[in-house]
């Protein structure tokens, strides 16, 4: 009965599981933070950026600052007057839609020595959590019937005579 009812808090651990698990927060830079003289895109290669995941600016907060670009800003080291601004010092930007973000530190030649970064971030709901959540329901109901064929073993409901 016991090792029944801990099944089923699995499965369902599993079904809700990926819609949490999956939402990764990045520190930028990790450890060295945002920064001048640090190379961006070399932190960002090999690293997959899906819609709910978090960006975080860590900095002094006087001495830098984030600000939104776009692709032509960005690679001029420039920032059009319109732009997201992010002041905190511990800046969490949400990804919300899907495409290339182009983010860039305003302060007077901080770009241009590397304090930029671009990604491009996927659709959640391309490969990952799609397998688990479609499987999930078929091992509930596995789960379930076995548990039910148990009990009636166990039960001698299969008495015939
Ligand atoms: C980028 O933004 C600037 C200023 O808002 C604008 O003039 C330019 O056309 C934009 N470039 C692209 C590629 O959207
Ligand atoms: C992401 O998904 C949305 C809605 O399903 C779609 O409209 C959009 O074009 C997709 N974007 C990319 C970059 O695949
Ligand atoms: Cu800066």
């Amino acid at each position: 009965m016991a090792s029944s009812n801990h099944f089923i808090s699995f499965a369902i651990a599993v079904i809700l599981l990926p819609a949490v698990a999956f939402a990764t927060e990045y520190v930028v830079g990790d450890d060295n933070g945002w920064t001048t003289n640090f190379d961006y895109q070399a932190w960002a290669k090999g690293k997959v950026f899906y819609v709910g995941d978090t960006l975080v600016f860590n900095y002094i907060a006087p001495n830098h600052n984030v600000y939104k670009v776009n692709g032509t800003a960005f690679n001029d080291c420039i920032v059009p007057p319109d732009s997201e601004k992010f002041t905190s010092g511990n800046d969490k930007i949400e990804l919300k839609t899907a495409g290339n973000k182009w983010y860039l530190c305003g302060k007077s030649g901080h770009c241009s020595t590397g304090q930029k970064l671009s990604i491009t971030v996927s659709n959640s709901s391309a490969p990952q959590p799609a397998p688990s959540s479609s499987s999930a329901p078929a091992a509930i109901f596995f789960s379930v019937y076995q548990v039910f064929i148990a009990l009636v073993v166990i039960l001698g409901v299969v008495n015939i005579d």
